[in-house]
């Protein structure tokens, strides 16, 4: 039995991909990373490798994280510039046993040492996309929070071996050298293999607040259901943080256990996932937030 969980419906190319590899019985670690090296390639998914959002300098400076649910070994990259697949180079990092998570300049530093492609990742598209929401936002602040997605997969494969992994550039117009949740482990992804993987999408400042992909693994082993798990996260966690705060930033997450038993959970209005399985081809589906 093998499965697989994504964020939003870029995902689908990608996760089809790497159903093709599962099916003939590949790897966690090459499915995933093969799915999310598709959407960092493909320009007009734009929150995601290249064609990302640029920051507010104009630069696209991108996140990532990957990790492995058998040996624990994680590698992150923030930040980075100029590379077309950080989610290769986060993979790379996961197998040192030191330096797991490098940012800005070393983590490029790594990347050239290490023969990865060079690219510049500003597309033409993002150019003219950065130029109009400056010229929209004259009068105005300019919101960092306006526009921005991440890719999140959890995968199991057929030897009971998972991975889960994300890839983003993040909010459009951060700060230079800004890093979200996306690469930060238990906050955008975490996966035992023992008993399955989680991973978000949405407003990383309050998503790493909550651990939440952490603590929806936390909630499987304890043996609750993907979906209970998912809702139970974050549903408290929103709560949680309007009590505190007086407001909650979009959360989304996806989860998928070692049976290959999935769930999701959201607090905004339409979030598209992707689920793909033995039993079943790659789909995509939407889930709604709670009312
Ligand atoms: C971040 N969590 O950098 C990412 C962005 C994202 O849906 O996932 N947006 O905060």
């Amino acid at each position: 039995m093998w499965g697989m969980i994504a964020t939003w419906r870029m995902a689908l190319e990608g996760v089809s991909e790497a159903a093709e590899l599962l099916e003939k019985e590949g790897n966690a670690s090459d499915a995933i990373v093969r799915a999310i090296c598709a959407v960092e390639d493909f320009e007009y998914y734009k929150s995601v490798g290249y064609g990302g959002l640029p920051n507010e300098e104009m630069e696209v400076e991108l996140d990532a994280g990957y990790m492995d649910g058998d040996t624990f070994d994680i590698g992150c990259v923030g930040a980075i510039k100029d590379y077309a697949n950080p989610i290769l180079i986060a993979r790379a990092l996961s197998k040192e046993r030191v330096n797991n998570f490098l940012v800005g300049a070393g983590a490029e530093k790594y990347a050239h040492r290490h023969g990865f492609v060079r690219k510049n990742m500003l597309s033409e598209r993002a150019k003219i996309h950065y130029h109009n929401r400056i010229v929209e936002n004259r009068d105005q602040e300019l919101k960092p929070y306006a526009g921005h997605d991440t890719v999140g997969m959890v995968c199991l494969d057929t030897q009971g071996h998972m991975t889960a992994a994300t890839s983003t550039s993040g909010l459009f117009m951060k700060h230079a050298g800004r890093v979200g949740d996306s690469p930060v482990l238990g906050a955008g992804f975490y996966v035992d293999s023992q008993v399955g993987g989680a991973s978000a999408t949405g407003f990383g400042e309050d998503v790493m607040k909550g651990c939440v992909s952490y603590e929806i693994v936390r909630l499987m082993k304890e043996g609750m259901h993907p979906q209970k798990a998912c809702d139970q996260a974050v549903q408290t966690f929103d709560r949680e943080l309007r009590r505190r705060r007086g407001k909650a930033g979009d959360m989304s997450l996806i989860a998928m256990n070692q049976k290959g038993e999935w769930g999701v959970s959201t607090n905004i209005d339409n979030f598209s996932f992707v689920v793909a399985g033995e039993k079943q081809k790659p789909t995509v589906y939407l889930a709604k937030k709670d009312e």
